[in-house]
C-alpha cells in the first residue's frame, strides 16, 4: 500500500539521564556502551538511529549536594554535566543528543506537560504524608520502610527496605498524579506487549507490583523545601517532582511538544530505553502512566540490565564502592573496555568487576583470538590473502562450498562447517540484537573467531607450504613422484592452502563487519588491514563469498604498530 512508502521513523534509544551529584563510575559507562552498541547496530543495518544521553540536574538530592559545597546549583550542574559528557566522548559513544534537565528547552516541555496533565484532570491537590528518601528521590509506603542501625554512624534510622537508604517523615500539601487510575490500563498494556520489559523475568515482578495496587503519586514539593526544579506553572509555591521532570527529558530530546504532523521526526516514540534494574518502577509503571495521561505513544521496549558489583557488592556512588571509568579507560583502552563490559556485563544477572578478568579475557578474546587470527593470515610470507580471495569468492568461484577442493574428506567437512557457521553468524547476531541481548551477540561472534583459529590450527596450511617448498627443492623428483602417486599435485596443494586461508580471511572480514558496533575503532582498523573497501562494510556485505575485492592491506602490513590491532595489556600497575 502507499503507506509502506512513508519514510521509516528514526530508531530512537536512550540511556537514563544521570544524577550529577557524584562522579560517574563503571556502571554508568556500562549503560552508555550497551546503548551505543544497539544504536550503532541499527545504523549498521542502514537505519537512521538517534541515541540520547544526558543529565538529571533537579531535585532535593542535587540541591543538597550543591549546598554542601557552597556552589550555586546551576554552576554545580554545569560541572557535573561536563563530566558525563566527557565520559560518553571518551568511550566513543555516538550520541546524537545530550539532554540536560536544567536547559530552557526542557523546562518549557515540562511546563507544557504539566498543563496537559492538569487540563485532563490527572492532577489534584491534597495533603501528603509519608517517608521520603532524598537519595532515591521517592516516597515509600509504611510497609516498605524499617528501623535499622546505620552501620557507619551507629544511629537508629528509618530506611527503605528495598534500597537501604534513609527516609524522613514528610507531611505537606502538594499535587498528586492519579496513578491509581491506570492500574487496569497498565496491566492490559503489559499483557498485550509481553516484550515490553527485557529480560522477561523482570516483567513478572512488575505485573505483581501493579496487581497489588497503585497509590496516587506525589508530583510536586513545596517550593520552600525544593527550590531547584521546574516551578509548577499554575502555582509558584510548588516545584515539580524530579522524576516527572526527568522522565520527560526523553520526550524533550525527541522534540516535545511535538509539531503536529512531525511527531516522529525526532524518533518518538522511543524504541528502547536502556536502564539499570534499580529504576524499573519509574520507567515501567510511572512513565507509561504519564504517557497514557498525556495521550502520547509509549516506548516499545525497556531494556533493564543487571548491575556491576565490586567485591560482590553493588557499585554505587552513594557507598563509594566504585571503579573510576576514566582510570579504567586509561589503563585498558577504549575497545578493551567496551568489549569487556558488553561481553561480561550482566543483563539478567549481576557481574563482578575485576581488573584481572579484563586482562585475561582480552588476552584470550581479542589479542590471542581475533588479533592473532588476523595477523597470522595477513602477515605470512608464504601465501597471499588477496589471491585466495580472488580464487574462491563469488562470483569467481560460483560453484560454491561443496566444490571446494580438498585433499581429504575430513578437511573438506571442517571447511564446510566453518563456512556454514560464518554464513549463519549475521542472522544470529541480528536475532540477539533485536532481542536486546548484545552480550549474546558478541559472545556468538567470538565463538566463530575461536572456531576459525581451531580450524587453521588443524588445517595447518604452513605444513602444506613447507611440503611444496620441499618438493621444489628436491632435485631427485622423488617427492613429486610420491605426490602424483597419491593423486595430488602442487596445484591441488596450493588450492588447498588458499582454501584454508580464504575461509579464515572470510571469518575475519565477516566478524569485523559485525564487530563494528561493539569495538568501532578496532573493527575499522581490522577492515583497513584486510583492505575491505569502506562502502563494503555494512551488514549486507557480511555474506561469505560476496566480497571478492579485499585482501590487500590499506597500510603497510609490516608496520608492527599498525598491524597490531590488539596490543598486549600490561598487568603491572
Ligand atoms: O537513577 N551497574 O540516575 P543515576 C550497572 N537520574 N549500572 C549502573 C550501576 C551499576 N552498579 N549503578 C548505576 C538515576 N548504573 C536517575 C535516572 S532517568 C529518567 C533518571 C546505571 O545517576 C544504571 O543505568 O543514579 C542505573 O539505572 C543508572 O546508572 C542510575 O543512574
Amino acid at each position: 500500500s502507499h503507506n509502506d512508502k512513508r519514510p521509516q521513523k528514526p530508531f530512537y534509544i536512550t540511556t537514563p539521564i544521570f544524577y550529577v551529584n557524584a562522579r560517574p563510575h563503571v556502571g554508568h559507562m556500562y549503560t552508555m556502551v550497551l546503548t551505543d552498541v544497539i544504536n550503532r547496530y541499527q545504523a549498521l543495518t542502514g537505519r537512521k538511529a538517534i541515541m540520547c544521553t544526558g543529565t538529571d540536574e533537579h531535585g532535593l538530592k542535587i540541591q543538597q549536594a550543591a549546598a554542601k559545597v557552597d556552589t550555586p546549583p546551576q554552576e554545580f550542574c554545569d560541572g557535573g554535566a561536563a563530566v558525563f559528557k566527557q565520559l560518553a566522548g571518551s568511550i566513543n559513544v555516538d550520541y546524537g543528543t545530550f539532554i540536560r534537565t536544567s536547559s530552557p528547552q526542557h523546562r518549557e516541555a515540562v511546563e507544557y506537560a504539566w498543563h496537559m496533565l492538569q487540563d485532563r484532570g490527572y492532577i489534584y491537590e491534597s495533603k501528603h504524608e509519608g517517608w521520603y528518601s532524598v537519595s532515591d528521590e521517592t516516597f515509600y509506603p509504611e510497609t516498605q520502610v524499617e528501623l535499622i542501625i546505620d552501620p557507619p554512624t551507629g544511629r537508629k534510622i528509618m530506611s527503605s527496605i528495598e534500597t537501604g537508604k534513609e527516609v524522613e517523615w514528610t507531611s505537606e500539601r502538594n499535587y498528586h498524579f492519579r496513578l491509581s487510575a491506570f492500574k487496569d490500563r497498565l496491566l492490559l498494556f503489559y499483557k498485550e506487549n509481553p516484550e515490553f520489559v527485557v529480560p522477561h523475568t523482570r516483567m513478572s515482578d512488575l505485573v505483581r507490583e501493579v496487581e497489588s495496587g497503585l497509590s496516587d503519586l506525589s508530583v510536586s514539593r513545596p517550593a520552600e523545601r525544593l527550590t531547584w526544579g521546574v516551578t509548577v506553572p499554575t502555582d509558584p509555591s510548588q516545584t515539580i517532582y524530579v522524576w516527572l521532570d526527568a522522565l520527560l527529558s526523553y520526550a524533550t530530546a525527541a522534540g516535545y511538544p511535538f509539531t503536529p504532523g512531525a511527531e516522529s521526526t525526532g524518533g518518538w516514540p522511543a524504541d528502547v530505553h536502556v536502564i539499570g534494574k534499580d529504576i524499573v518502577r519509574f520507567h515501567c509503571i510511572y512513565w507509561p502512566a504519564f504517557l497514557m495521561a498525556l495521550d502520547l505513544p509509549l516506548p516499545k521496549q525497556i531494556l533493564t540490565h543487571a548491575h556491576w558489583t565490586l567485591g560482590r557488592k553493588k557499585m554505587a556512588k552513594s557507598t563509594g564502592n566504585v571503579v573510576d571509568p576514566f582510570f579504567a579507560l586509561e589503563r585498558f583502552g577504549i575497545d578493551a573496555m567496551r568489549w569487556y563490559l558488553v561481553h561480561d556485563g550482566g543483563i539478567t544477572d549481576d557481574a563482578d568487576y575485576d581488573n584481572r578478568y579484563i586482562i585475561s579475557k582480552y588476552k584470550k578474546g581479542l589479542q590471542g583470538g581475533l588479533g592473532n587470527l588476523a595477523s597470522r593470515l595477513m602477515r605470512a610470507k608464504s601465501w597471499d590473502v588477496a589471491k585466495a580471495v580472488k580464487r574462491y569468492a563469488h562470483p569467481n568461484y560460483v560453484k560454491g562450498q561443496d566444490s571446494f577442493p580438498a585433499v581429504s574428506a575430513e578437511s573438506n567437512s571442517h571447511g564446510r562447517m566453518l563456512y556454514g557457521s560464518i554464513n549463519a553468524l549475521p542472522s544470529q547476531v541480528d536475532k540477539f540484537m533485536k532481542e536486546l541481548h548484545p552480550n549474546r551477540a558478541l559472545q556468538t561472534i567470538m565463538e566463530r573467531i575461536y572456531d576459525a583459529n581451531a580450524f587453521l590450527q588443524k588445517e595447518a596450511p604452513w605444513a602444506l607450504t613447507r611440503q611444496l617448498e620441499e618438493i621444489a627443492a628436491d632435485t631427485t623428483g622423488q617427492l613429486m613422484h610420491d605426490l602424483s602417486k597419491s593423486g595430488s599435485s602442487p596445484e591441488k596443494l596450493e588450492a588447498e592452502i588458499d582454501r584454508s586461508i580464504y575461509l579464515c580471511a572470510e571469518t575475519v572480514r565477516v566478524t569485523s563487519i559485525m564487530l563494528q558496533p561493539f569495538i568501532p575503532e578496532s573493527a575499522t582498523r581490522l577492515l583497513d588491514f584486510y583492505g575491505v573497501q569502506p562502502e563494503r562494510r555494512g551488514v549486507e556485505w557480511a555474506v561469505v563469498g560476496k566480497d571478492d575485492t579485499y585482501g590487500t592491506p590499506m597500510f603497510d602490513a609490516n608496520d608492527k604498530v599498525k598491524a597490531t590491532i590488539f596490543p598486549p595489556l600490561t598487568s603491572d600497575f
